[in-house]
């Protein structure tokens, strides 16, 4: 960790009038952010030195707002900590307590009764950015590698979300990690319509093209028809987006006739850079996205406590179904159950990371973070086979961990809301396959009196975000659980 200052987003004064920010017809220069992130960081210090770690919650759709906020937050020595727009209030209070957020920015069509008395609850203050104190800007503070700079939530095998502490030195190692190994140029336009609570988001689209000076085209969120358009008017160099997007993507090009198709294909064509990530990439898409387009997508790997971790190469050989080698600076080894580690290439073996993108802590929770690490090795319950020099995943080491969408979900969270409900009494939560969202969400469960799919499922979405939704239910009488007691999950896939 370096205790000496950093440059924290180098030159976003020196960038003048060139577009930072798209939204729609609306455009943000450089100059425009660089105003903008100092009247954030002039408006939260107030006349003081520095935020002290102060974590500053913010729930903004993707906007100039936030991305000032994100930037402005760190650079006056707090931690950002951008929340789930689609999540409930009791999901938000979770967020809001774990992190010991006493300021959350959110704009006025955000509010809601559900929050205001979570604040209410929890002494937050709702804040605007319009409402910040108008003061003179501060002279440059110094900020040191090692400060906190970013909490996003994660899904684990415990409990509900962990606050994952990345550094300001860690996140920098991100960025520049990116930059580097993608050929980020200032020229560079991406549409970013990916959540941003979350790194892909966060930190491989927004943070990275705006380090580097590129051009960031905002949406709200994934359309293919909009988001295709664009695509087709050239306005793109680079585009990343998780499977499920592309396999959208897919099925929307299949709607439309051959001379539409053709233009948007050719869009895709012309860019340098198609990257996909945040869940395995099937072979089969790989391939039709080849015969489309004719990229061949940069498949890569990470996980939110460690940024990216293996990447295909930028120029050299990309292998469908594997996720390449390490980042520069990243060191990976294999290790078995007993945490010995694994040498035979092909006999599976867990990822266990040391990389100068690793997380600090969960925030508040140093029993988690102890056990999250072995000797310093950051074990990321991920199991891969070496293949010819390049790392295959082979799956999760728990089953309780489930990834849809490229959504990383606790069946155990799931499954102790599900149990908040008076007729539920049994319940578990696994993952089955599917072609388009990777995994989806299935429940078994016995219940006390009958009750309707429908009926759960409403229930459900009114407690938790959208995506966490249960989308098969199987009732049953019994769950089938081992001497111990424990429901057998695997033995349930075959109810779906
Ligand atoms: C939306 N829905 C999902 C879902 N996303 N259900 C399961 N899994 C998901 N991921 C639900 C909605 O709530 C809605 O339910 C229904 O699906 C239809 O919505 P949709 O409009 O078709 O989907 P859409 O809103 O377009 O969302 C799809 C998506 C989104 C793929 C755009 O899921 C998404 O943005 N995923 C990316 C997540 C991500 O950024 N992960 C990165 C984590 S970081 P209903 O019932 O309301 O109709 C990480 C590290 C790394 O993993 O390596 O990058
Ligand atoms: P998250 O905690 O949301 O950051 O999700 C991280 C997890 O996503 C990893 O631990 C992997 O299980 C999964 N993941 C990310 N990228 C890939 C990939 N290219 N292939 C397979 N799994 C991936």
């Amino acid at each position: 960790m370096t205790t000496e200052s950093i440059t924290w987003f180098p030159s976003l004064a020196q960038r003048g009038a060139s577009i930072a920010l798209l939204d729609g017809e609306r455009t943000l220069t450089y100059e425009e952010l660089n105003h903008s992130v100092n009247r954030v960081i002039a408006g939260l210090l107030n006349g003081e030195h520095s935020l002290n770690e102060e974590r500053i919650a913010f729930l903004y759709p993707a906007s100039f707002d936030y991305a000032a906020l994100i930037i402005g937050i760190v650079a006056a020595g707090g931690i950002a900590v951008p929340l789930s727009v689609h999540a409930r209030a009791d999901e938000l209070s979770h967020c809001l307590s774990v992190a010991g957020v006493k300021r959350l920015f959110l704009p006025q069509s955000l509010r809601t009764e559900g929050l205001s008395r979570v604040c209410e609850q929890l002494s937050v203050t709702q804040c605007s950015v319009a409402d910040l104190p108008d003061v003179a800007y501060p002279p440059s503070l110094p900020i040191t590698g090692e400060q906190g700079a970013l909490i996003v939530f994660t899904s684990g095998t415990t409990g509900k979300p962990k606050a994952v502490v990345h550094t300001v030195e860690s996140v920098s190692a991100m960025v520049t990690s990116l930059i580097e190994a993608w050929g980020w140029a200032d020229r560079d336009v991406i549409p970013l319509f990916l959540p941003l609570h979350h790194v892909h988001g966060i930190v491989n689209i927004l943070l990275c093209a705006l380090w580097r000076g590129a051009t960031v085209d905002l949406f709200a969120r994934f359309d293919a028809e909009q988001v295709s358009e664009k695509v087709a008017a050239g306005q793109y160099s680079v585009f990343m987006a998780v499977p499920t997007i592309y396999v959208k993507l897919i099925a929307y090009l299949k709607t439309l006739d051959a001379e539409a198709q053709k233009r948007i294909t050719q869009g895709f064509a012309a860019m340098r850079l198609n990257v996909s990530g945040s869940a395995a990439c099937p072979v089969p898409l790989f391939e039709e996205w080849e015969a489309l387009t004719s990229q061949r997508f940069l498949e890569r790997y990470g996980m939110t406590e460690l940024g990216m971790a293996l990447s295909n190469p930028y120029e050299g050989e990309r292998r469908p179904g594997h996720v390449g080698q390490p980042l520069p600076g990243v060191v990976i080894k294999r290790v078995d159950e007993s945490g010995n580690e694994v040498i035979d290439p092909s006999t599976p073996g867990e990822l266990a990371v040391k990389s100068p993108t690793a997380f600090r802590e969960y925030w508040g929770n140093p029993e988690s973070t102890a056990k999250a690490f072995a000797n310093g090795w950051f074990l990321t319950g991920d199991i891969a086979v070496v293949d010819k020099g390049a790392y295959r995943i082979l799956g999760r080491a728990s089953i309780d961990i489930i990834k849809s969408g490229g959504y990383k979900l606790s069946a155990l969270e799931i499954e102790a809301t599900l149990l908040e409900h008076p007729d539920v009494s049994e319940v578990a939560v696994i993952g089955i396959p599917d072609d388009e969202w990777g995994e989806l969400v299935a429940c078994a469960l016995v219940v006390s009196q009958p009750l309707s799919d429908d009926a759960l499922t409403e229930w459900a979405h009114e407690r938790m975000s959208g995506y966490k939704v249960p989308r098969r239910w199987h009732f049953t009488d019994a769950l089938p659980r081992n001497a111990l007691g424990k429901v057998t999950k695997p033995s349930l896939k075959s109810w779906f």
